[in-house]
């Protein structure tokens, strides 16, 4: 494991070597996992930006900028991959159940 700072470790993502997104990669980079489930559900409410209650899928795009303002766009491809990967119940969004859940099973 690297020692690089926070930002490093999203920026990192944005570099022409990061080719496929992968989320379970990206929350322990980040440190997600060892967050408290308190920490979590902030971590969710700044990735839903609308305050919906969910993440969909425009903000599933913006992932990484909820990291770092320098975190890339997912292609289509990638943020397809990721709602499907959290979206347990097929709402086409995800919920701050699911995402506990993606962060728990990373
Ligand atoms: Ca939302």
């Amino acid at each position: 494991m690297h020692r690089w700072d926070r930002g490093g470790l999203a920026k990192g993502w944005g570099g022409a070597a990061a080719e496929s997104f992968n989320y379970k990669k990206f929350f322990e980079m980040v440190g997600l996992k060892k967050k408290s489930p308190e920490d979590v559900k902030k971590v969710f409410h700044i990735l839903d930006k609308d305050r919906s209650g969910f993440i969909e899928e425009e903000e599933l795009k913006f992932v990484l900028k909820g990291f770092t303002p320098d975190g890339r766009d997912l292609s289509d491809k990638e943020t397809k991959a990721l709602l499907a990967a959290g979206d347990k119940d097929g709402d086409g969004k995800i919920g701050a159940d699911e995402f506990a859940t993606m962060v728990a099973e990373s």
